[in-house]
């Protein structure tokens, strides 16, 4: 029997923040889209994993009409906390960053509230849908296959849009002769635990130990989300619950509320960047296009700035057939994406230990917080960064 055929102007590969958000900002514009995602609703949407939203990302949520339980239960930060050499330094991003703060609210969250608005309004989201092969990317109507309750279907569409993550099928979708990949895989990774105790401080924590690096953040009064960078390899088995409380006591110089360990895993630390990101009609975003270690906490909002620049680009394709929007695309996401992982790689290598450093290199990382901590422009440099750079 041939596959069944549908139809529509985006096919949206990913339900993950990048393509649910284009989703949604196509949708208030009257642009038709289809989302395929190859897990279930409920994996998604319990999936741990970034939780740092920049100023301009909570306006991109409150613009495509989904920021209320945002502004209601997010918590709003303006200052980081950096610290090293057994002493805390505070950094005031809103005093220097001009007014622009952060907020926590976890990627699930985000995710939660795209998915609820996109079902409320009756649009097509296929769960348990495994894309598995693009098509046609060269002409008007490229093709999504994908497998859906036991059958194959194509989604013909007039744009595809490729936001199925690192690991998904678009990437391998371009061309790739006119592919370039630049990569750097660092020699640690981050184990976090999500718990049921109070956070360590009412902002976000960042040590530079002579063990290694080290991260408390949160996501309510009282669940607390902590980071400890360990070997690539590690095996979360060495690590029981007594061992992780007391390196991140050592780490953090506290003696920290322990609670119930509600989640742990064991991320790896990578800098990747895929140019460019449109072959034909095939459009790249997020970690489908580009992977930043989440010292920066940019992974999420990268994401998100794609949107920005892909929808504007989309609306005036189907508005007035121009293709200009489309034609820079690649060049204009991928100016900001390498400012980003210009500022993940930099924040990764000021806080990381590195164990092939010489006493000299560990010394110089210690000037350089010192530095940093101590001068307004250094602390400026950080505070404009965090906030997040301006979408265009
Ligand atoms: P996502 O969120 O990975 O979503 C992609 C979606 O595509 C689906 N998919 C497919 N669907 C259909 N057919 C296929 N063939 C498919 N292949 C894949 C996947 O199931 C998924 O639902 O990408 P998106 O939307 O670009 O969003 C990017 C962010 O998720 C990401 O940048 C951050 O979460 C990165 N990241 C972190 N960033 C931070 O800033 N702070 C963190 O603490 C942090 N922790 C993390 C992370 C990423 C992780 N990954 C990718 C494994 C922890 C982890 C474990
Ligand atoms: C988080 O809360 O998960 C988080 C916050 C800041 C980061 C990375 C992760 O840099």
């Amino acid at each position: 029997m041939p596959a069944p055929t549908l139809r529509t102007q985006v096919g949206i590969i990913g339900a993950g923040p990048a393509g649910l958000l284009l989703g949604q900002v196509l949708a208030r514009a009257g642009i038709e889209s289809v989302v395929i995602e190859a897990q279930s609703r409920a994996y998604v949407e319990s999936r741990v994993r970034a939780g740092l939203m920049e100023h301009d990302a909570c306006q991109q949520m409150r613009d495509a009409g989904v920021g209320e339980r945002m502004d209601r239960e997010g918590l709003v930060h303006h200052g980081i906390v950096l610290r090293f050499g057994g002493t805390s330094h505070r950094i005031p991003l809103t005093d220097l960053a001009g007014g622009r703060h952060v907020t926590v609210y976890g990627q699930q969250e985000v995710v939660k509230d795209l998915i609820a608005a996109r079902l409320a309004d009756g649009l097509p989201l296929f769960f348990d849908a495994q894309a598995h092969a693009i098509g046609a990317i060269d002409t008007a109507r490229p093709t999504v296959g994908f497998h859906h309750d036991g059958a194959d279907h194509v989604l013909e569409c007039d744009i595809i849009a490729g936001a199925d993550g690192f690991h998904g099928i678009s990437r391998d979708a371009m061309p790739a002769d006119m592919m370039r990949v630049f990569e750097r895989v660092y020699p640690f990774a981050w184990l976090g635990i999500l718990a049921e105790a109070p956070p360590v401080s009412h902002e976000l924590v960042y040590a530079s130990h002579d063990r290694g690096f080290a991260l408390a953040s949160m996501r309510s009064p009282k669940i607390t989300r902590l980071y400890l960078q360990c070997a690539p390899d590690e095996n979360l088995a060495d690590w029981p619950d007594t061992r992780i409380w007391d390196e991140l006591d050592t780490r953090l110089a506290g003696k920290l509320t322990r609670g119930p360990i509600l989640q742990r895993g064991i991320t790896p630390l990578r800098s990747f960047v895929a140019e460019p990101m449109r072959a034909g009609r095939l459009f790249l975003l997020g970690d489908a296009a580009h992977i930043v270690p989440p010292t920066g906490a940019k992974g999420l909002n990268l994401a998100f700035a794609d949107v920005h620049v892909l929808s504007a680009a989309l609306v005036a394709f189907f508005r007035t057939g121009t293709t200009s929007g489309l034609d820079s695309y690649s060049e204009t996401a991928l100016r900001r994406v390498w400012k980003a992982e210009r500022f993940s790689w930099w924040m990764t290598t000021l806080l990381h230990r590195f164990d092939a450093y010489s006493p000299f290199e560990r010394r110089m990382q210690q000037a350089e917080l010192d530095y940093l901590t101590t001068s307004r422009a250094g602390m400026t440099t950080i505070a404009e960064n965090y906030v997040g750079l301006p979408l265009l």
